[in-house]
């Protein structure tokens, strides 16, 4: 009989051998004529499935509110100082892309996992949190420069009341709601973020919307899909700083010496 060559590359997302291109099998026709947003197409793209209105709307949120943070966090400064330089588009949002990890924006999968694994094992706060200070490890998703116990992250708070009100099950956002509650204790900076928010929401997406099986929450867990939602969301921003400072004309940055402590 008639046998395969073996192929070089295999791919389950989307196609566009046919008439129109597909995203998981959903041709675009339909995705523009059923009026999906951003929020089913990443569904059909990272989660290869039609998720339910409230989970693709938590998603859309969640980009929104993470578009941008102006033009003092890590990213937004890295783009802006790249623009300045004269760079392109892209230079410009690749250097504001690279600052996100684990102290800025890209905490959101590591919250997940610990926030998953500390409620799973019915580990109480205090347990979790004193655990992870033994272990020299900084609890991520918890934590703020400018965000304090008195002054809550209006982003965390408008996700919070989203998933009260549409979500069946918010079990684990509940948990690290009560490790923020432990950790304001011990510092008033110490408060539940916006990576803290999304990444213990997502689980509560993942376990309550009963689209998804527990191999398939680990796996998602494990392979770290949430800190593409960060990314993605501050992409926007990133590139609305390189267009501002373009603009604006602004020429090339230079810090001042004043700020600098030169010692030897
Ligand atoms: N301490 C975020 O630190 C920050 C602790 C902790 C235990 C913690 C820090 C952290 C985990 C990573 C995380 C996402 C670096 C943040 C974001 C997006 C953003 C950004 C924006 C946007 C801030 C002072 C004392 C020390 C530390 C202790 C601090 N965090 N202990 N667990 N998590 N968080 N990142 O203020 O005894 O004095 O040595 O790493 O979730 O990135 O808007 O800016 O949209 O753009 O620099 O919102 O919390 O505090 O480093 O001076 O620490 O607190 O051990 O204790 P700070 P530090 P000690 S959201």
């Amino acid at each position: 009989g008639r046998v395969r060559a073996p192929t070089h590359i295999i791919s389950t997302i989307s196609d566009d051998r046919g008439e129109e291109p597909s995203y998981a099998g959903v041709p675009m026709s339909t995705i523009v004529e059923r009026g999906y947003g951003v929020g089913d197409v990443i569904s059909l793209l990272w989660f290869k499935r039609s998720l339910p209105p409230y989970c693709t709307k938590f998603i859309e949120i969640c980009i929104m509110l993470c578009a941008d943070h102006g033009p003092c966090v890590s990213g937004a400064h890295n783009a802006i100082v790249t623009a300045r330089a004269g760079k392109d588009l892209v230079s410009s949002l690749v250097s504001g892309l690279l600052t996100i990890g684990p102290r800025f924006g890209g905490a959101v999968d590591d919250a997940a996992r610990y926030f998953k694994d500390a409620y799973d094992r019915g580990l109480t706060p205090y347990e979790f949190v004193e655990g992870m200070k033994k272990k020299g490890i900084r609890v991520p998703g918890i934590g703020h420069r400018i965000k304090r116990g008195d002054n809550k992250d209006r982003r965390v708070q408008l996700l919070q009341q989203y998933a009260y009100s549409h979500f069946p099950s918010t079990k684990y956002m509940d948990y690290a709601v009560q490790v923020e509650t432990y950790t304001l204790s011990k510092a008033n900076n110490l408060v539940l973020n916006v990576d803290g928010a999304i990444g213990s929401l997502f689980l509560d997406l993942l376990a309550g919307s009963g689209m998804f099986n527990k191999q398939e929450i680990d796996e998602i867990v494990e392979i770290g899909y949430l800190n593409g939602l960060f990314v993605l969301a501050r992409s926007v921003g990133l590139i609305g700083h390189t267009f501002d400072q373009k603009r604006l004309k602004q020429p090339l940055y230079r810090h001042p010496w004043e700020d600098v402590l030169y010692t030897k």
